[in-house]
């Protein structure tokens, strides 16, 4: 019965907002992060993960993402995110989609991105949603395939599976570091900005595979509820949004996500 509410809220949706965590990369053969076997349990979160743990380490540091770009490199879309590529690419109720008047050159008064019928703000590096097809992506931690120097900002994406352990910039030898968001550092202004008008305009808000637990990320869905619109949790388990959502539908994401959508 939930599944059938949900993909009618789906269907008749005409902005959707998708929040992404580790639990939909998970059939694709990627270990999240807090799970039993995740990645936390054998690589302490604040020597991989904290501007500080980098400073103290950065050897080990870059062992642990050299470790994740050979995975996420085999790695392939599952059919959770190809289900919402599928969506975006036939449209939430693109027909129904009013023309907007406004004087901003795009003849609708509204930033691309929030003229999209489908925006995916992920918390995820890998970068399956957009191998699977999907345009309107919001990284919001960052780019497992980016790296950046520590001294002059500059990033690149042309570098070995492998990085060479230690990578310094071929502009002003600083080192370089995996361009992601680790605790204690802030989202991009840009990113967090997209992301905070994907919410403020959406009507309907998927949670996917997240426990919902880091910041600012976990805030959206409560900032979406709080402005009435439904929201729908895809996950193996109840997490901090189940109390807020309209339903909870328990089971891998690559096995409901095809039906709802
Ligand atoms: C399935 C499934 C299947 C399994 N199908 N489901 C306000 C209050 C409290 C704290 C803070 C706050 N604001 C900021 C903070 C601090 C901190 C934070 O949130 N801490 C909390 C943990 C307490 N946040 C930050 O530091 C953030 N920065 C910030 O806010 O800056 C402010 C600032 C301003 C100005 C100056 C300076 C600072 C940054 C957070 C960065 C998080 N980075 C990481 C690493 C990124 C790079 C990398 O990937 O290596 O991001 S940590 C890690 O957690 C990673 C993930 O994206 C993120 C979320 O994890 P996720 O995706 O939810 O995974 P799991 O494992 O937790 O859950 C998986 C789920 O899937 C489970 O629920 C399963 O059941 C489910 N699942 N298989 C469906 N098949
Ligand atoms: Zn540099």
């Amino acid at each position: 019965m939930s599944l059938k509410k949900a993909k009618a809220l789906i269907a008749h949706s005409e902005r959707l907002c998708v929040l992404t965590g580790a639990g939909i990369s998970a059939e694709s053969g990627l270990k999240t992060f807090r799970d039993a076997g995740g990645l936390w349990e054998d690589h302490p979160v604040e020597k991989v993960a904290t501007p500080e743990g980098f400073q103290e380490d950065p050897e080990l540091v870059w062992r642990f993402y050299n470790a994740r770009r050979k995975a996420a490199d085999i790695a392939t879309p599952n059919a959770a995110h190809l289900a919402l590529a599928r969506l975006e690419s036939g449209g939430v109720r693109k027909h129904k989609m009013k023309p907007k008047s406004g004087a901003n050159g795009n003849g609708n008064g509204l930033h691309p991105e929030a003229e999209a019928p489908i925006t995916i703000l992920t918390q995820n590096i890998d970068g399956l949603h957009q191998q699977a097809g999907s345009q309107n992506v919001i990284e919001l931690h960052g780019s497992i395939w980016k790296v950046r120097c520590t001294g002059c900002g500059l990033i690149t994406t042309d570098y070995p599976i492998e990085v060479p352990i230690l990578p310094r910039c071929e502009e002003c030898e600083a080192l370089l570091r995996p361009h992601v968001v680790w605790f204690g550092e802030a989202l991009e202004e840009e990113v967090l900005a997209a992301a905070e008008e994907a919410v403020m305009a959406c009507d309907a808000f998927l949670v996917v595979g997240t426990s919902a637990l880091v910041q600012p990320a976990a805030s959206y869905p409560f900032i979406a509820a709080r402005r009435k619109v439904p929201v729908i949790e895809v996950n193996m388990e109840h997490t901090t949004v189940s109390p807020i959502a309209q339903f909870t539908l328990l089971g891998k994401a690559g096995e409901i996500l095809p039906k709802i959508i």
